[in-house]
């Protein structure tokens, strides 16, 4: 049988209330995910991890706004404020979030020229995070998820996990949504129809 994984998703204060990019009430995320984590034997944690001046920043691409699209050389990108910026508070791991005892910590979104919603790819779909080889070389085949954003960074993990053959559930009550022009719809569907499981 193999084993599972509890797979946390940007619980970082940018993400919360009060936060550069905040999720409306996304820290009612933290007690549901420390439910959570007392109750898996592994847990490993995404950290949005974005240097100074990053290509997914508005405020790096002149007479844009935050929530544009623009095209990139990998495809649309929605154009973001200013957010987890390596270093500082706002990059940080909730306070309120018990994870200490994460074994894993992937960071995404480093590059500069590419953002990363999903904790296996860059949003190029190429450039992987070295997740699927740490979960397989463990021997871990089965995920559930939970974080911030529902309807980017967490869905995006769930299908490239289903896609990578790992199975994926994303517990809904431990997640909270941008909703960018039904975003959150259109992204629950594709996550249904992948075959990813929400409970
Ligand atoms: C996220 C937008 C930009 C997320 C990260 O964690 O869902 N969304 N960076
Ligand atoms: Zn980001």
């Amino acid at each position: 049988m193999s084993r599972e994984a509890l797979l946390v998703i940007d619980v970082q204060y940018d993400f919360c209330p009060g936060g550069a990019l905040a999720v409306a009430d996304g820290d009612a995320v933290v007690p549901v995910i420390n439910g959570l984590i007392g109750r898996f034997d592994h847990v490993i944690l995404t950290q949005d991890w974005h240097p100074a001046g990053h290509s997914s920043f508005a405020s790096s691409h002149p007479g844009r706004q935050p929530f544009d699209t623009v095209a990139m050389a990998y495809g649309e990108q929605t154009l973001w404020p200013d957010h987890c910026v390596q270093g500082t508070r706002g990059a940080a791991f909730h306070d309120g979030l018990e994870w200490t005892k994460a074994e894993l910590v992937i960071r995404k979104g480093f590059r500069p020229e590419v953002d990363s919603y999903s904790a296996f790819f860059e949003n190029d779909h190429e450039t992987p995070t070295g997740l699927a080889g740490y979960l397989r070389e463990r021997g871990i085949g089965r995920l559930t998820l939970a974080g911030l954003a529902t309807d980017f960074c967490v869905a995006y993990s769930a299908l490239d996990a289903v896609r990578a053959g790992f199975a994926a559930t994303v517990v809904m009550e431990g997640c909270r949504a941008i909703d960018l022009g039904g975003s959150l719809a259109a992204m629950t569907a594709r996550m249904e129809e992948a075959g990813v499981t929400l409970a």
